[in-house]
């Protein structure tokens, strides 16, 4: 925690769209009250217009926080590797994941989960995979939806700065503020040794493994172009208290105030 801003009223929004029965996006944000009209446009917006075919139904939830119960704090350290491939962007994902205690067998098992599509019959979850990072037991209680990270975003007096400095830095893609942000959160919960993530959308070949030694290490890429299978595996260390961890990952609002150090393109 750095600085303790002064108070705001401020809300979580909350946006989830589906076509048909299927959940396509969704988004959390946290804003001060008059952002929320703009704010809201925004979300709604993005998930009719997404990939040309629009959303069948966009839900929107605005709930308001207690400004004294966030917690600050600054974005993860973040490096780029860039790999010939996916299958060596994948060994690469396997190294850094073992580095930060995961076991390797656990490892591998995380990364074949996310190949095949984690939810039911192959398909994309809403949610994040809990899994124990020594045993490789799933440890979410519904294993279709996942666990949602939610109640997270850049602090509302710095937005802008932030933004402009992570567009400096490369990272200024919706995509990555947004998977950054999230991860900083997960980095933050108690018991979390380390994350896996590529995105479900077919383009969006660059993946990341986050650990809170090392950051959010990016790697480009860690799918091949126009594969839809994307997900998160959370990996939790043994004995975690598994309804605090998703009580944090799901409830306690945190904003982040400062960028971390951001290291450019290794081999
Ligand atoms: N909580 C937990 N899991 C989530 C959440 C959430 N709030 N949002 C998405 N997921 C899971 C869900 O299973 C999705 O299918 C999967 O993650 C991928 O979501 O340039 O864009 O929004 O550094 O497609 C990573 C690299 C991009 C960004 C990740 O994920 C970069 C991305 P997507
Ligand atoms: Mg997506």
């Amino acid at each position: 925690m750095l600085i303790s801003w002064p108070m705001k009223t401020l809300y979580s929004l909350r946006m989830r769209a589906s076509r048909g029965a299927t959940h396509i996006s969704g988004a959390e944000r946290i804003v001060a009250a008059d952002e929320l009209v703009c704010a809201t446009a925004e979300l709604m917006s993005r998930a009719a217009l997404r990939h040309g075919a629009p959303a069948d139904e966009v839900h929107c939830i605005a709930e308001r926080i207690d400004p004294a119960t966030v917690q600050y704090h600054s974005f993860p350290d973040v490096t780029n590797y860039a790999a010939p491939e996916w299958r060596a962007g994948r060994q690469l994902a396997l190294e850094l994941l073992t580095k930060a205690g995961v076991d390797a067998k656990v490892a591998q098992a995380g990364l074949d989960l996310l190949a095949n599509g984690p939810g039911a019959n192959g398909a994309n979850m809403r949610g994040a995979v809990l899994m124990d990072a020594t045993s490789g037991q799933r440890l979410e209680p519904d294993q279709q939806r996942g666990v949602r990270v939610s109640r997270m975003d850049l602090a509302p007096q710095v937005r802008n700065q932030i933004h402009a400095e992570l567009e400096a830095a490369g990272l200024g893609h919706h995509r990555t503020a947004e998977a950054l942000t999230l991860s900083g959160k997960v980095l933050a919960a108690p018991g979390i040794v380390a994350e896996l993530c590529w995105s479900d959308e077919a383009d969006y070949i660059t993946g990341y493994v986050a650990d809170p030694q090392r950051g959010y290490q990016r790697i480009t890429p860690l799918k091949a172009l126009g594969d839809q299978r994307g997900g998160r595996v959370f990996f939790v260390a043994p004995n975690v208290e598994v309804a605090d961890l998703i009580h944090f990952l799901e409830r306690q609002p945190l904003l982040f105030d400062a960028i971390g150090a951001i290291q450019r393109q290794q081999g």
